[in-house]
């Protein structure tokens, strides 16, 4: 008989970060995880998780709606319902429950993983295969000092941990980011690969302004610069082709993705799975930015290791990635859920090889880290 599933179950575990981290859109000392746990009737559990930036600061999603929404929505529409049939659960899902993307991500990563599981291959297999057994990781210097953000990026080089770094910028004046750039370029060298995220921080006459001292000042492709519905102006940022333009914000799924394309609003995107609304979702999109050659970077939601670790499984699959990735996520958390850290080392991320998302938990942790 085919297998069904036969309990959901959620909950928030809120981990400190390392430092707090400055972003234009919120400042972040801890991070909410909401861990989804499927158990189907025979006996397997696929796990799956989402996170948002600063509860609702970056989108409409916050972690406790996305727990609300999985346990009164989710969770009824889908017990009872077969396991295996990914793509019936997703147009059933799809078809009772609008918007919800962070959440609809967590459900279908702890279904993929299950599936994967009872096939007793990797994730990625269900993508096709992965291609690299590694993808390189960026980490995001955002203390809100300058010293600060030096001093940590010349440890990450030592350690070998990351040599892509990318700035969040946008809160202070434009000619004080460029400053601040400058000098952590200067520090650092030129081999180094230093990118931008505005966060939507600045106008489009501001960004216009900056382009050139930013690509003076070294920085090798910018982010988000301008507000996610202001496509003409996106438009027009790409068309001036003095620095490579990255959408993120802008990009909410494969409709989106097809109106930038459409436009040539960008000449890169920044994947995310939660923002894309699940993994499937993320290669639907993905897809059509290969049909409109638009490069591609593997981007994070700040998320711990399981959805860091199903982000990166899909990444693996593709020939090309060109910006690489900022899989960081679960090292800029004090402490680890997983009873076998995910694999950083050599500037990448490593793929696990065993079944599913190739990662099991640390219960004590996350019974410690559980919102009571
Ligand atoms: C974003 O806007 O890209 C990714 C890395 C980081 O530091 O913030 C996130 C969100
Ligand atoms: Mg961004």
């Amino acid at each position: 008989m085919d297998a069904t599933i036969v309990e959901v179950s959620t909950r928030i575990l809120d981990i400190p970060t390392i430092r707090p981290h400055k972003m234009s859109v919120a400042t972040m000392n801890n991070q909410s995880i909401v861990l989804v746990r499927v158990k189907t009737s025979d006996g397997i559990e696929g796990i799956g998780e989402a996170t948002t930036i600063g509860g609702l600061n970056y989108g409409g999603e916050s972690p406790e709606s996305i727990k609300t929404n999985i346990d009164s929505y989710f969770a009824p529409l889908i017990i009872g319902q077969s396991a295996t049939r990914l793509a019936a659960l997703r147009k059933l899902i799809n078809k009772t429950i609008k918007d919800n993307r962070f959440a609809k991500s967590a459900v279908e990563t702890a279904l993929y993983d299950a599936y994967a599981k009872r096939l007793g291959v990797p994730l990625n297999a269900l993508f096709g295969g992965a291609i690299a057994d590694e993808v390189s990781v960026a980490w995001t210097l955002a203390s809100g000092d300058t010293r600060k953000d030096i001093a940590e990026a010349e440890q990450l080089l030592e350690q070998r941990r990351h040599n892509i770094f990318k700035l969040k910028v946008g809160m202070r004046a434009p000619k004080d980011d460029i400053k601040h750039i400058a000098a952590i370029r200067k520090a650092l060298g030129d081999d180094i690969s230093i990118r931008i995220d505005v966060n939507q921080g600045w106008s489009e006459t501001q960004a216009i302004q900056n382009l050139r001292p930013l690509a003076d000042a070294g920085v090798e492709l910018i982010e988000q610069p301008i507000h996610e519905k202001n496509l003409a102006g996106l438009s027009r940022l790409t068309a001036l082709g003095i620095l490579p333009i990255m959408a993120d914000e802008s990009l909410k799924g494969p409709e989106d993705g097809f109106m930038l394309a459409k436009h040539k609003c960008a000449d890169v995107y920044a994947i995310k799975i939660e923002q894309a609304g699940g993994l499937q979702n993320a290669r639907d999109l993905i897809g059509i930015a290969q049909a409109a050659d638009i490069a591609l970077y593997g981007g994070t939601m700040l998320e711990g290791s399981i959805s860091t670790i199903a982000s990166a499984h899909l990444f693996a699959t593709l020939n090309k990635l060109e910006w690489g990735t900022e899989l960081f996520g679960p090292l800029l958390l004090k402490d680890e859920i997983l009873a076998t850290p995910l694999d950083y080392s050599d500037f990448t991320l490593k793929i696990p090889t065993g079944p599913g998302l190739g990662i099991s938990l640390d219960e004590d942790k996350v019974n410690f880290y559980t919102r009571k």
